[in-house]
């Protein structure tokens, strides 16, 4: 048998904890095969909703669920941790300052590195969710030193599914034929989701659509889906938040399919230009556990302007959290 897997959830008692660990513990995240601790973290005062949570859990009997505790202590709710989701964050308030804000969770994800740093387990993978994520996986990442700065991700699958969905439905096509579908730079509206390279049913997508639309409708559909889902809805986006992340880290460990890849911020290598460090979504393909940003990919000067306005405002969020004292 398969020894557990112990994954830790913060922000646990949130929308998308509620969504994300029935899931996990379902089987959907590491396959059936694969037993799950669930260790969830949340903040005292949201320690007792975690506690409800655990107990729905416990009525579902899941078969591969081998552990289920809350914490409100991230140094024991990360020790022995192979996966990390890192979904808790401070929201934005009315009328906050993005300094504020990334002043915020620059408490949060400096704490969290930290206490990853000193327990997780040595082949810890960590995705964050928690906005505004790249950075907070960047400041996380800084205060691991022992970790090595790439097990530290954050979650643009959204996006990578937004834009699939988008193109499915523009085309006509099941979700099934599109491949290599791309997001690049930061998961905000700055974002440049790329069909450039991407195909459907075989047939490049870019000779199946107008430019019109990719500029004019694709692009900022994607780009503003997030807020678009508020207005519909009353909330922001929950389940399929968490579809992506069980999606993220699937493909993470268990590797993407021949022929296609999936879209993931990673700290840079300095590929296409991106500042090294910065972490920055690119298309990428998972084996072994480990994942690799595609190479060689023809860069249009459509693309270039979009990749570059996203990835200065990932600097400029890097020069944030330097002046803020939070790298
Ligand atoms: P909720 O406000 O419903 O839940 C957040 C939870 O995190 C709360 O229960 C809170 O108590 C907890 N929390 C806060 N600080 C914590 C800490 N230091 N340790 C542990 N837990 C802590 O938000 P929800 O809708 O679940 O969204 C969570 C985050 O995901 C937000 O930052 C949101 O902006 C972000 N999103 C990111 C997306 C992405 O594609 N990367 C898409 C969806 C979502 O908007």
């Amino acid at each position: 048998a398969h020894a557990p897997i112990t994954v830790t959830v913060t922000g646990a008692a949130g929308q998308i904890g509620y969504a994300l660990l029935f899931r996990i513990a379902s089987g959907a995240m590491l396959g059936p095969d694969v037993p799950v601790k669930l260790n969830l973290l949340e903040i005292p005062q949201a320690a007792q909703a975690a506690e409800g949570t655990v107990l729905e859990l416990m009525d579902c009997a899941f078969p591969l669920v081998a552990g289920l505790e809350v914490f409100d202590d991230p140094v024991k709710a990360f020790d022995g941790a192979n996966l990390a989701m890192l979904v808790g964050a401070r929201p934005r308030g009315p009328g906050m300052e993005r300094a504020e804000l990334l002043s915020a969770n620059g408490g949060i994800f400096s704490v969290q590195g930290r206490a990853l740093n000193e327990g997780a387990a040595a082949d810890i993978k960590v995705v964050v969710v928690g906005n505004p994520a790249n950075t907070n996986a960047l400041i996380a990442a800084s205060h691991a030193p022992d970790i090595p700065a790439a097990r530290f991700t954050a979650m643009t699958r959204l996006d990578h599914d937004r834009a699939v969905a988008q193109l499915a439905a523009k085309t006509g096509s099941p979700v099934a034929d599109i491949r290599k579908v791309a997001i690049w730079g930061n998961h905000s509206a700055s974002q440049y989701p790329d069909i450039s390279h991407a195909t459907v049913g075989g047939t490049p997508a870019a000779s199946l659509v107008e430019p019109a639309w990719i500029a004019d409708e694709f692009i900022p559909r994607v780009a503003k889906r997030g807020a678009e889902i508020i207005a519909v809805r009353g909330g922001s986006s929950a389940a399929s938040a968490a579809n992506a992340a069980v999606e993220h880290m699937r493909l993470w460990v268990n590797g993407t399919p021949d022929g296609d890849w999936t879209s993931m911020a990673v700290p840079s290598d300095g590929s296409y230009g991106v500042p090294e460090g910065l972490v920055s979504s690119f298309p990428v393909t998972t084996a072994n556990g480990q994942y690799s940003i595609v190479q060689g990919l023809e860069v249009s000067d459509f693309s270039r302007t979009r990749i570059d306005a996203s990835v200065a405002e990932l600097a400029a969020e890097r020069d944030a959290v330097i002046e803020l004292g939070l790298l």
